[in-house]
Formats: structure tokens, C-alpha cells, sequence
């Protein structure tokens, strides 16, 4: 796509968690999140059983450019492997200039964020507004045990996606059901 002339728009269907007008779906399954989760056997367990899907994203598309910005829908099912919440893979962005806003619409998760040793958490319900800087690698997690945990995303349009960076420097917290709620270890 070079260029955007017209403006448009799409709309979130709150009932069904979906995005009505979207140009591009995304689904990661249990199978998708191969090494994410601490305990790998587990995972692999309910991968056999049911893969099931942890979370989806709907996406518009706009040109890659500077100035452009890119905006998304994502709904984390609810679920856990041996007690690890059902989250994102996460990703740092290429373009480490890139910041991005998250905006919660519905049910209750977690943002983790990650910049060398320094790490903070965010809780997202309805209505939380989070600011992730540029240069901060970012996780998103259902911390509910029975809803979906659905959020509104908005960055620059050339930013990409660095999802090596996580991998080789992973997350070191790790979000787990504890009594009716979450701990962070
Ligand atoms: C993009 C933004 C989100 C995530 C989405 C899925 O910059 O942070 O739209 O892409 O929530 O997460 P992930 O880590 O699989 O891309
Ligand atoms: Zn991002």
C-alpha cells in the first residue's frame, strides 16, 4: 500500500470481541507459544489435548511509512498453563524510536514492560490509558480467570517488530494465578 487518501474507519463489536472492517486477522494458538510459557511440558500437554486459541488480533492496514500509524484490536482469552496466565509473546520494536499506546477496553490485564534491568507493570481495566515509551520491550496479560482481556493498540506505522529481542532477552517476570487474582515472580 503507498498511500492513504481517503479517510476510513472501523468498529469494535463489543458484544462479540470483533473488529467489523478489519483488513488483517491474526491468531496465535497454544502451539503458536512454543518456549513462552516456564513450564514447556505442560504447555505441550494442552497443545495435544485442544489447541486452543490464547489470543487473536484484528488489524487495519496502512502504508509502513513515517507519519502513518498503525492500530489494532487484541482480545487475550482467559486461561493458564500450570498457573502461568494465558499473554502475549511480546516484542521490542525495530525502530527503537517507536512508542506505542495501549488503551484497555475490557475485562483485566497486565502490561509488563522491560528496558535492560528495569522493568514495571501496568494494570489495564476499562478506560487505562498506558504510554509505553520507545525502547521498552512490552507483554500483555489476561489476569482474570474467567473473561477475555481486550485492548486497543496505536503506533507508528514503521516501527516493526522485533520478536528475537524477546526471546533472547526474555521477560523475567512471570505472571501467575494466585488465590482469586496474580502474583508477579
Ligand atoms: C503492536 C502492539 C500490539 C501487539 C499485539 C500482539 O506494536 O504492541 O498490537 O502486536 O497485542 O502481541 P504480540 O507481542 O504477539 O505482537
Ligand atoms: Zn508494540
Amino acid at each position: 500500500m503507498d498511500e492513504i487518501k481517503n479517510p476510513f474507519y472501523s468498529t469494535f463489536i463489543r458484544e462479540k470481541n470483533i473488529l467489523e472492517g478489519y483488513d488483517v486477522y491474526e491468531e496465535r494458538k497454544l502451539s503458536d507459544l512454543k518456549g513462552y510459557f516456564e513450564d514447556e511440558n505442560e504447555r505441550f500437554k494442552m497443545e495435544q489435548k485442544e489447541n486452543k486459541i490464547i489470543y487473536r488480533v484484528y488489524k487495519k492496514n496502512v502504508p509502513l511509512h513515517e507519519g502513518e500509524l498503525l492500530h489494532c484490536e487484541t482480545i487475550i482469552e482467559p486461561g493458564n498453563v500450570n498457573g502461568e496466565f494465558f499473554m502475549t509473546k511480546g516484542h521490542y520494536h525495530v525502530n527503537e524510536k517507536c512508542a506505542e499506546i495501549y488503551y484497555g477496553q475490557k475485562g483485566k490485564g497486565l502490561l509488563v514492560l522491560q528496558n535492560g534491568s528495569e522493568f514495571k507493570c501496568i494494570e489495564m481495566n476499562p478506560d487505562t490509558i498506558a504510554y509505553i515509551p520507545a525502547g521498552w520491550g512490552h507483554r500483555t496479560i489476561n489476569v482474570s480467570s474467567d473473561e477475555p482481556f481486550v485492548f486497543f493498540s496505536i503506533w507508528p506505522a514503521d516501527s516493526g517488530y522485533d520478536y528475537k529481542r524477546a526471546v533472547v532477552e526474555p521477560f523475567e517476570r512471570r505472571v501467575i494465578k494466585f488465590e482469586n487474582s496474580y502474583k508477579i515472580k
